[in-house]
């Protein structure tokens, strides 16, 4: 801090001139390079390393981040999802007459591409459609963030799950040099998740399909390749054809209050003798269970008390594509209220060409 003396409030010394000349020349040149500073400091050793290890172009990425914005909203809206609700809060928003119809639609409209799927991948057309449903609406609210904005703010400034983030920054540049996709325009949610099915960028590059077989992978667009997309994923996870997915449980005694916690929560490592030892058996079997049957013991909570479910293999399986058992479960019965819509469309329709052909 300068104080002002008799001696200087008339002349100031050279040397002051001068520091005062330097200070105000750096900040006025200061200010010029703000405007073409980075949204976060660690962009640039992120340029220097794809630059470095995925042979990128460097004056191109430092165009392309140089226009990356801060989304401080983007980590609000991570910090309140709705996985934190209660089931029978969660299960509303999915299971409308709306999402269920619709479904019904999308259906129809697909129906080879879902039957070949189906053939090639062995994972139900229900669960497919299901899942478009739940995730975007049949592709109608596929996010409006920019997921290049999107991943880099979860990056570089949300240093709770910054290293995951990082990893798919990394995995969305290649994936739309290698599909040939502008990076600054591809629009997803607030996580990064991209297209009609919301595959993260590791999840497009690793289980991406071209089912169209247009030498192309595009799950913003195409719905053949996100059908064979969807199914592929679950193929890979274990998805098993006519096997059950989850069955309600009966508890009984208070003994059910003290299984153990198994070390992963969806992963079937109960077996149903083991369960019942402890007063929760299945209300009714499926063809294929015994009592070495393995499952998991899911518990939803309903506006009174809590159910109480089995989840098996299959159920696990929908898991690997959002981790929480509210998800699973909401998949689970919009693909049956789906299947069932369909169906029940499809008999109409029959009856109607059958009463006209008499
Ligand atoms: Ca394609």
């Amino acid at each position: 801090m300068l104080y002002r003396t008799e001696r200087t409030s008339f002349t100031l010394p050279l040397w002051l001139l001068c520091t005062l000349f330097i200070v105000l020349t750096q900040t006025g040149h200061a200010a010029k390079s703000t405007q073409k500073r980075f949204a976060y400091p660690q962009i640039g050793p992120f340029i220097d390393y794809m630059v470095k290890k995925h042979k990128f172009d460097r004056t191109k990425l430092r165009r392309l981040f140089l226009k990356v914005k801060r989304r401080p909203d983007i980590i609000k809206a991570m910090n309140r999802q709705a996985e934190s609700l209660p089931w029978y809060r969660y299960r509303k928003i999915f299971m409308t007459p709306g999402r269920i119809n619709k479904g019904a639609v999308f259906w129809r409209k697909n129906a080879k591409t879902l039957a070949q799927a189906e053939k090639h991948f062995g994972v139900p057309a229900r669960i497919i459609v299901a899942i478009i449903g739940v995730e975007t609406f049949y592709g109608e609210r596929a996010g409006k963030i920019r997921i290049l904005e999107s991943l880099t703010t979860l990056a570089f400034g949300y240093p709770r799950r910054a290293r995951f983030f990082r990893r798919e920054l990394v995995q969305f540049l290649l994936m739309t040099r290698q599909e040939g996709f502008n990076a600054a325009r591809l629009k997803g949610s607030y996580a990064g998740a991209m297209g009609i099915p919301q595959f993260m960028p590791s999840s497009y590059r690793a289980y991406a399909y071209d089912f169209d077989k247009d030498g192309r992978r595009d799950l913003f667009n195409n719905h053949k390749d996100v059908i064979g997309s969807v199914a592929n994923y679950f193929k890979t996870f274990g998805w098993k054809m006519g096997q059950p997915v989850i069955v309600r449980a009966s508890v009984r005694g208070s003994k059910y209050r003290r299984v153990p916690r198994p070390k992963s929560k969806f992963k079937p490592s109960f077996t149903l003798a083991r369960l019942a030892a402890y007063g929760i058996t299945p209300r009714s079997r499926s063809a294929q269970a015994n009592n070495r049957t393995k499952v998991a013991l899911i518990k939803l909570k309903q506006r009174r008390g809590t159910d109480y479910w089995l989840g098996y293999r299959n159920f696990y399986v929908i898991t690997r594509y959002n981790n929480s058992a509210l998800y699973a479960m909401a998949v689970h019965q919009l693909s049956q209220a789906i299947e069932h819509k369909y169906r029940q469309r499809r008999a109409r329709k029959r009856r109607r060409r059958a009463a006209r052909n008499h």
